[in-house]
């Protein structure tokens, strides 16, 4: 999408943008740009919580545990919440799955059940809340495979290279919306004062290598010799190959994958001792992630697939994550597989 004009540069809302990408689309019906209107919406509202959040004593854990066994925040509620009720009705969507819930998430009955799937990890990085760190919301949509009524698990579990759409939202020092319909990943940056989502990351582009690696270090003891041998390479000194890379590791998955896309480099979540298959859940963080990193020219693994080839078992599965420019991802393959 163009946005040079004669008179200068385009104002390009959120809005204007999911509008002119249906445009393209023959036979499109509008419940795409629907669905992904209802999200933005969503995102306004989860914004206002976070800004508020050390005010009005928001804060403070509950004594419900999420399937995986972290204690739920309060403002995970809120935005788990948030997405449900701004998505449930609009008759795009026949299913929505979200990390902070066990099962899939009917649509209600009195709603009109419509062609796509929904999963969300509704504040991701929530562990760095309290301390007023950057967090995010994940999202990832797919078309459903049965053929109507209540979606059903099987239009969940669908392998990662059948998104059609992903993106996340960004809480930082600014609120960021970035998607991916598969033609380019696009991040909007919220102007406060009209409430609209302005083009402020067109078309962005990974670097193809970077010197900037992420990854929980503290774990270094419980990873395999050949995880070890690669963390151990990206520290030596080689001007040649531009290391030693610096280390960067804020601790939230959304914002450091931002970092990455945006300045180069690899993220890594891996297998360990404790957790054979790392942290991180393929279904509401790796797959969306890895949809937008390719899109924007980069590569997502597991260490030794294609994130996006991977058919997933269960709702919330653990993948080991590789993510960033696609030759760092390529020689943490590499190291994986003992070849260096
Ligand atoms: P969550 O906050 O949705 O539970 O996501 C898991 C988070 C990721 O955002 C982050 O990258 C990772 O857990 C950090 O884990 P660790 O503390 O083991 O480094
Ligand atoms: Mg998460």
């Amino acid at each position: 999408m163009n946005t040079e004009t004669p008179g200068g540069p385009k104002f390009m809302t959120l809005e204007r943008h999911i509008i002119e990408g249906e445009r393209e689309h023959e036979g499109a019906t509008g419940s795409f740009s629907s669905l992904l209107h209802n999200l933005s919406l969503a995102a306004k509202l989860i914004w206002r919580e976070v800004t508020k959040a050390g005010l009005v004593n928001i804060l403070g854990k509950t004594d419900r545990m999420n399937i995986s066994g972290d204690v739920i925040k309060k403002l995970d509620e809120f935005a788990d919440q948030t997405i449900y009720k701004a998505m449930d009705h609009g008759g795009d969507l026949c299913v929505m799955a979200s990390e902070e819930n066990e099962d899939i998430l009917q649509i209600p009955d009195d709603y009109p059940h419509g062609r796509y799937v929904l999963i969300y990890d509704p504040l991701d990085g929530s562990g760095n809340i309290d301390a007023n760190v950057t967090i995010g919301t994940i999202f990832s949509v797919y078309a459903r495979v049965t053929e109507s009524g209540m979606g059903t698990i099987e239009d969940v579990l669908q392998p990662g290279h059948r998104q059609v759409a992903a993106g996340y939202l960004l809480f930082g020092s600014s609120m960021m919306f970035v998607y991916c319909t598969g033609h380019g990943v696009h991040g909007f940056t919220l102007d406060p004062s009209v409430g609209e989502f302005i083009l402020s990351h067109e078309n962005i582009r990974i670097p193809k290598r970077g010197s900037i690696y992420s990854v929980n270090e503290g774990n270094f003891d419980r990873w395999n010799p050949n995880t070890q041998r690669y963390i151990r390479w990206l520290k030596e000194e080689d001007q040649a190959t531009g290391r030693p890379y610096s280390q960067r590791y804020i601790g939230s998955l959304v914002a450091d994958v931002h970092r990455t896309m945006l300045y180069g480099g690899i993220y890594c979540y891996p297998g360990d001792t404790r957790n054979p298959n790392g942290k991180l859940r393929l279904m509401y963080e790796n797959n969306p992630l890895a949809f937008i990193i390719e899109n924007a020219g980069g590569a997502a693994s597991d260490g030794r697939r294609r994130i996006l080839d991977i058919k997933p078992t269960s709702l919330h599965q653990r993948v080991s994550l590789y993510i960033g420019s696609r030759e760092d991802v390529r020689t943490a393959e590499e190291f994986l597989a003992g070849m260096r």
